[in-house]
């Protein structure tokens, strides 16, 4: 909020509110490092390349004006962190691209400002990117890269409302809103604060109860296919994993998917169907 006129309270929007942007959109699944299927993906969705000289070499962008909306958890635990982010970076700056946060993506953050985090395998390969840029660019890239994650938002809403966009999925009272109770969900679930005898999160199914009227998209969670549940739909199909990396064209409602060139890392739970 900031004072504006005479004392008139203007609504400043929320970093959420893109009511306004319309689409056409590519809503894109959880990346996490891979950059050859997103390169291989966008090329697919009919993106060309362009040399925006931003930042890193890479960006796209669609001939019609679509607008590729990434669903988060662009780092960690694949083979091209800097040049995921770096392309996904360039796309916003351009306007050919959107971005959420995911809960990946803000623990990166929370290491490069300096604070205290558990570093599993898929950050240190992360950490391990940037240890090999050459110490002049470093600092820098380093930089941007904490600026651009911190201006990711919790969640997007778009297309006058129709369309919500969360790394882990949105429920209905909480689209277009911001706390951190809010934030929390849409990085992590509606988890219940305990874990199962793997020692990951029990997450309640918010999706099954979803009766709103906007069409929710997320990832997070892999999947092997996407289903869609009450108007949402999860298109995390663990590219990292060895799946796929899973797009859906908004407004068609068209999937389109380019399979992972191998397995990068073991998925916590298994998420493919078990071979019989
Ligand atoms: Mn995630």
């Amino acid at each position: 909020m900031s004072l504006c006129g005479e004392g008139d309270l203007a609504r400043e929007p929320l970093a959420c509110d893109f009511n306004h942007v319309q689409g056409p959109f590519d809503i894109i699944g959880d990346v996490h490092g891979c950059a050859d299927e997103l390169e291989m993906l966008l090329c697919r969705l009919g993106y060309q390349s362009t040399s925006p000289r931003i930042w890193s070499p890479h960006a796209y962008h669609h001939p019609e004006g679509r607008k590729a909306v990434f669903v988060g958890d662009l780092v960690d635990r694949g083979p091209r962190v800097l040049d995921s982010l770096g392309i996904v970076h360039n796309m916003c700056v351009l306007g050919s691209g959107m971005c959420v946060s995911g809960n990946h993506d803000a623990k990166l953050l929370r290491k490069l400002q300096g604070r205290n985090v558990k570093i599993g395998h898929g950050l240190a390969m992360t950490l391990s990117e940037i240890e090999a840029l050459p110490g002049e660019s470093r600092q820098s890239i380093t930089e941007h890269i904490a600026g651009f994650l911190t201006e990711l938002p919790s969640h997007l809403v778009l297309d006058q409302g129709r369309l919500v966009v969360a790394h882990a999925g949105l429920k209905e009272e909480f689209h277009g809103r911001e706390s951190p109770q809010i934030l929390a969900f849409a990085l992590y679930g509606d988890t219940t604060g305990e874990v199962d005898k793997d020692g990951l999160p029990i997450r309640r199914d918010w999706a099954a109860e979803y009766r709103g009227q906007s069409k929710v998209v997320y990832g997070h969670t892999p999947v092997h296919a996407p289903v869609w549940v009450n108007g949402t739909v999860d298109i995390d199909t663990g590219c990292v994993f060895g799946g796929m990396l899973t797009a859906l064209r908004y407004p068609e409602l068209e999937f389109v998917s380019v399979p992972a060139a191998k397995v990068y890392c073991e998925p916590p739970r298994p998420f493919l169907p078990q071979k019989m």
